[in-house]
C-alpha cells in the first residue's frame, strides 16, 4: 500500500489516512477489545490498587538481591536511599570518584511488588560536592521522579509512585545540565517489580551490571583518575566492567553455585553509552526475559543489553566448573575488564562433559 501525500492536502487528511491504514495493516485496534475485561485488552489500563500496611524496604548490596516478595496484597513500600560519593578502585591500584546509590556501584537492588505503592526517600549525604537525583524507569510519572528529587548535600527529597508495571527496571541520576556524567560516575541500579503472582523459584539471584567508564589515564593506569569527558562524549571507555570494577566477580569474589541448581541473573547496564552482548561462556540460556519485558525466549547464547535497559536471565548449572560471563563484543572482555566467573561447585559430568583443562587454558 502506497499513500500519495499530494501538494495543498490538508495536513488532517493526510494524519487520518496514515492511521486508518496503520490500524488496518496491524490490526491492533478493534472496538470488541473495549468489551473485555482491562488486563485482557492489548493495551491494559492500569490503576493502583488497595493498598494494606506500610513497610522499610530492605535494600540490598551487588551481587545480591533482597528475598522474594511473599507477600499477596499490596502495600506502601518505604524506600530510604543515600546517595554518596566516595572514591574506590576501579581496577587494582587505580582509584576514581564514584558517585553512587547507596555506596556501591551498581547502587542497592530494590524490590517492590506490583501495585505496591513507593514512598521514596533520597538523601544527598552531607559531604557530597554536587545535587543528585534519581529517575527510576518503573516510574509512570513526569521524569521518573528526577524533578521531584533534586536533592542537595546533607538535603533529602521525597516522591511516591504507583509501580503500575512488572518488570526489572534501570534507575539512574538524571541531574539536569549533568545526566551524562552522572552516570559516567556509576549513578544507576536496579528496582525489580515483582509480578503479583512472583516469580518462580530458583536456588541462586544475582544482581550485576555493566558500566562503561571514561578515566584520563590508559586502563590501568594507576592512582586516582579523573573523568574525562571528552572520551565520554567519544563513547571510548577505557574500561567496561560489571559491578563497578576489573575483577568484581572473578576469582575468590565469583559467583558461588551447586551443581544441579537454577540460577537467576538479574543484569542491567547503566551505560552511559555501550549497549551489552552479555554472555555466559560454556552455558546457554534457558530462559531470557529479553530487555526484562514480561514474556520469555528460551535456548539463547547472547542477548543485547542497551544502555539504560536490563534483562533477566536463567539457566540450570548442569556441568561443574568455572563459566565466565562477558559483553561479548570481546576486547572489552579482553582488555577493558568486561569479564566475571559463576563458579559452579560439583563433580565432573562426563555424560555432559569431558575434557581435560589444558596448559593454555587460564
Ligand atoms: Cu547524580
Amino acid at each position: 500500500m502506497s499513500i500519495r501525500t499530494g501538494a495543498g492536502r490538508p495536513g488532517w487528511m493526510v494524519g487520518s489516512i496514515v492511521a486508518l491504514a496503520l490500524a488496518g495493516a496491524a490490526g491492533t485496534i478493534g472496538f470488541g477489545d473495549w468489551m473485555k475485561p482491562p488486563e485482557a485488552r492489548p493495551v491494559p489500563v492500569r490503576g493502583a490498587p488497595a493498598i494494606r500496611g506500610s513497610m522499610v524496604a530492605d535494600l540490598a548490596a551487588p551481587p545480591f538481591v533482597p528475598a522474594p516478595i511473599a507477600r499477596s496484597y499490596a502495600t506502601e513500600m518505604v524506600v530510604n536511599l543515600e546517595v554518596i560519593e566516595k572514591e574506590m578502585e576501579i581496577a587494582d591500584g587505580t582509584r576514581y570518584g564514584f558517585w553512587t546509590f547507596g555506596g556501591t556501584v551498581p547502587g542497592s537492588f530494590i524490590r517492590v511488588r506490583e501495585g505496591d505503592r513507593v514512598v521514596f526517600n533520597l538523601s544527598n549525604a552531607s559531604d557530597s560536592e554536587v545535587p543528585h537525583n534519581i529517575d527510576l524507569h518503573a516510574v509512570t510519572g513526569p521524569g521518573g521522579g528526577a524533578a521531584a528529587s533534586i536533592t542537595l548535600p546533607g538535603q533529602r527529597s521525597s516522591f511516591e509512585f504507583a509501580a503500575l508495571n512488572p518488570g526489572l527496571y534501570v534507575y539512574h541520576c538524571a541531574m539536569p545540565g549533568a545526566v551524562g556524567t552522572h552516570i559516567a560516575n556509576g549513578m544507576y541500579g536496579l528496582i525489580l517489580v515483582e509480578p503479583r503472582e512472583g516469580l518462580p523459584r530458583v536456588d541462586r539471584e544475582f544482581y550485576l551490571m555493566q558500566g562503561d567508564f571514561y578515566t584520563a589515564g590508559g586502563f590501568g593506569e594507576k592512582g586516582l583518575q579523573k573523568f574525562d569527558f571528552a572520551k565520554a562524549v567519544k563513547e571510548d571507555p577505557e574500561y567496561v566492567v560489571f559491578n563497578g570494577r576489573v575483577g568484581s566477580l572473578a576469582a575468590d569474589r565469583a559467583l558461588q553455585v551447586e551443581q544441579g541448581g537454577t540460577v537467576r541473573l538479574f543484569v542491567g547496564n547503566g551505560g552511559p553509552n555501550l549497549s551489552s552482548s552479555f554472555h555466559v561462556i560454556g552455558e546457554v540460556f534457558d530462559n531470557v526475559y529479553r530487555e526484562a519485558g514480561t514474556v520469555a525466549t528460551h535456548n539463547v547464547q547472547t542477548t543485547m543489553i542497551p544502555a539504560g535497559g536490563a534483562a533477566i536471565v536463567e539457566f540450570r548449572v548442569e556441568v561443574a566448573g568455572d563459566f565466565h560471563f562477558v559483553d561479548h563484543a570481546i576486547f572489552r572482555a579482553t582488555q577493558k575488564g568486561a569479564l566475571g566467573t559463576i563458579r559452579v561447585a560439583g563433580a565432573e559430568e562426563i555424560s555432559l562433559f569431558r575434557g581435560e583443562s589444558g596448559p593454555m587454558d587460564h
